[in-house]
């Protein structure tokens, strides 16, 4: 493949893995330690506010004590140095790609460090807790909700992102099973749209029939080994 002109970038819970932060379905993962239909839907949320709002919290102040990889810090460098277009979306709500330097995220599923108010559905950043129902920072009412895309929920900016899949010549899909949808079938978009797909990651995952190229292994080796192919080639 020549130098690619417009890369479409897919990230999921495992490239923060090797970061000690959980992923979903791998044993022990979050989906063991919590039921997905109580903490991660809107349904769950009405039932038990205190159970989600606190596993929300839980994971918010976990990040203080995880670092961003050589993974994200290797797309960072691709950020800055590629000089073609660069879509990097993210199914992950930790801050671990901005932390890794990277400037233009898109969180497809939101973020911890995001609050979303159940009253002037007004989003603002977020730091603390939710338990003791906070004033939202522009209505003031104590309606706030963690920031997140929950199941049956409408992912954040599809148009934007359907459109860079249609146009890109290149996708590549990091550290995700490829279980969710509808993150699971950009795959599919992009290769219909004539993209080369390529996919790193530590196993093979339910979408890779659909890649032209699966690469085995952890994101902390591949993902630096990969951008380095490129910006080589740019160079070239
Ligand atoms: C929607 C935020 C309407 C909250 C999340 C079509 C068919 C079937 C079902 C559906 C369908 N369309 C919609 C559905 C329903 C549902 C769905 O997909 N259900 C599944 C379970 C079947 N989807 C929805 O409800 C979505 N909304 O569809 O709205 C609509 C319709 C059309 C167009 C637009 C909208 C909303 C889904 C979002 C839910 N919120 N997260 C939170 O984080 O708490 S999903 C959450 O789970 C993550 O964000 C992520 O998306 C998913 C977890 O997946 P991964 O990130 O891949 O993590 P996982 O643990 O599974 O895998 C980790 C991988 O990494 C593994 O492969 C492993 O091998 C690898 N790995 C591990 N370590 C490493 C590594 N790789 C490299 N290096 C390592 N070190």
């Amino acid at each position: 493949m020549g130098q690619p002109r417009s890369i479409v970038i897919l990230t999921g819970a495992g490239i923060s893995a090797e970061s000690g932060i959980d992923t979903f379905r791998s044993a022990g993962g979050l989906w063991e330690q919590h039921r997905v239909e109580d903490v991660a839907t809107p349904e769950g949320f009405a039932r038990n506010p205190n159970l989600v709002l606190n596993f929300y919290d839980m994971r918010r102040a976990a990040l203080a004590n995880v670092a961003p990889n050589p993974a994200h810090e290797a797309l960072a460098r691709l950020e800055r140095a590629f000089a073609g277009e660069l879509l990097l979306v993210t199914q992950n709500v930790d801050d671990l790609h901005e932390r890794g330097g990277s400037a233009r995220v898109l969180h497809m599923h939101g973020e911890l460090k995001s609050a979303l108010c159940t009253a002037c559905e007004m989003r603002s950043p977020w730091h603390g807790s939710m338990i003791d129902r906070p004033p939202c920072p522009v209505c003031r009412a104590p309606m706030l909700r963690p920031d997140v895309v929950w199941f049956g929920e409408m992912p954040y900016e599809m148009g934007r992102i359907y459109r860079a899949l249609e146009s890109c010549d290149l996708f590549v899909s990091i550290g995700t099973s490829g279980a969710v949808y509808p993150a699971a079938g950009f795959v599919q978009e992009a290769r219909a749209a004539g993209a080369r797909c390529l996919e790193l990651n530590l196993e093979r995952s339910e979408g890779s029939r659909f890649f032209h190229e699966t690469r085995l292994g952890p994101a902390s080796v591949l993902v630096p080994e990969w951008v380095e192919e490129v910006l080589s080639r740019a160079a070239e």
